[in-house]
């Protein structure tokens, strides 16, 4: 397979790169890609050196496959370009995930949707894909009416400039900042833009994609904060079941969940964290308790690595899904 990978350089870039390498991808070919200023940059991939290229080259080279993590405004634009030349565009962006012709892919959920004739599909924002890898499997079962979810999400999750923000705080250092207001010793309850309704973008994420993705008659409300951590998102989720359900059941069905793993032991503290996530392509879920105010309610705790299972892992598997189907 021709590769190419739109916002190579970047942070969600780099580690498609790795995920690429690691699962052993058929690359027979790689194309780095990002802006006009990083052209001729040398990026290593597979223990060989890659000049990175602009664009046009890009749709030009004719890949056979592109995952796309420039940000939105690039996927509007190019993604389309590289369809029309026959590439099949796997986007991490918010650009495509609503649009009613494109598919919202979660593998382990619904890649049976996929035909050789999606040429965009969207890769779900990072906070939905963890969450809904465990609400899919325990909604077929239970039937789930309604989740209420906070989250806690690394600032990796906006990008190099957060990362930055935090390390200079650290030092002291007055630089320009990705958030309107410090980060270390700090939560900020406010993750991408606020929209008409008083939620903010990421919070909205969380509903519509749950729906897109899982069952539109589910009720999804969300609280969204930044918190100053790094290696993955954590979530507390509440969700509310049609029929009533038994623990060690619940734990069962996860622990049986291809690209779930359970860390839920009280006795010995075993809980899912960001610190334990990081790096890994799984999604960690943990302190499954009975929500003892009301019938046929679950708590739980899931935490994943915003960067691998959240954006560039999911993108490799749709990818691997689409060679394996002889999609592309
Ligand atoms: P570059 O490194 O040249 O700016 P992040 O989300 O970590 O900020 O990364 C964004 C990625 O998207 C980077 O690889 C960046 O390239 C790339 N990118 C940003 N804007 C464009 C653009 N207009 N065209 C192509 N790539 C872009
Ligand atoms: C965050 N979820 O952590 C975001 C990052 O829609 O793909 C990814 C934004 C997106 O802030």
């Amino acid at each position: 397979m021709k590769v190419a990978v739109v916002g190579a350089t970047g942070m969600v870039g780099q580690v498609m790169l790795k995920v690429l390498a690691e699962r052993r991808f058929p690359v027979s070919e790689l194309i780095p890609v990002a802006s006009e200023r990083s052209v001729g940059k040398e990026i290593e991939f597979n223990g060989k050196a890659y000049k990175v290229i602009g664009l046009e080259d890009a749709v030009a080279a004719r890949p056979d496959i592109a995952l796309f993590s420039a940000g939105g405004d690039t996927s509007l634009e190019w993604a389309p370009r590289f369809a029309e030349a026959g590439t099949t565009v796997i986007d991490n962006s918010s650009a495509w995930r609503m649009d009613p012709t494109k598919k919202l892919v979660v593998p382990e959920i619904n890649a049976d949707q996929l035909t050789a004739n999606d040429k965009i599909i969207a890769n779900p924002n990072c906070s939905t894909i963890q969450m809904v890898m465990a609400l899919a499997p325990l909604h077929k079962k239970y039937g789930v009416n309604r989740v209420i979810v906070s989250t806690y999400q690394s600032i990796t999750g906006t990008g190099v400039k957060a990362v930055r923000q935090l390390e200079n705080e650290y030092a002291g250092v007055k630089e320009e900042m990705a958030y309107p207001y410090p980060i270390h010793r700090n939560a900020l309850p406010h993750c991408d833009v606020f929209e008409e309704n008083g939620y903010t973008k990421e919070e909205m994420k969380l509903v519509r994609e749950t729906q897109k993705i899982v069952d539109k008659n589910i009720a999804v409300t969300a609280t969204a904060v930044r918190i100053p951590v790094v290696g993955g998102h954590s979530e507390s989720v509440n969700i509310e079941f049609a029929n009533d359900f038994k623990l060690n059941e619940v734990r069962g069905i996860l622990n049986e969940t291809p690209g779930i793993t359970v860390q839920d032991n009280p006795d010995t503290n075993t809980y899912p964290m960001p610190a334990f996530a990081e790096g890994k392509n799984e999604v960690f879920v943990g302190r499954i308790r009975r929500d003892e105010s009301r019938p046929n309610t679950l708590n739980m705790w899931i935490v994943a690595d915003n960067l691998r299972k959240g954006a560039a892992t999911n993108a490799v598997q749709i990818a691997e899904y689409l060679v394996e189907n002889n999609l592309v």
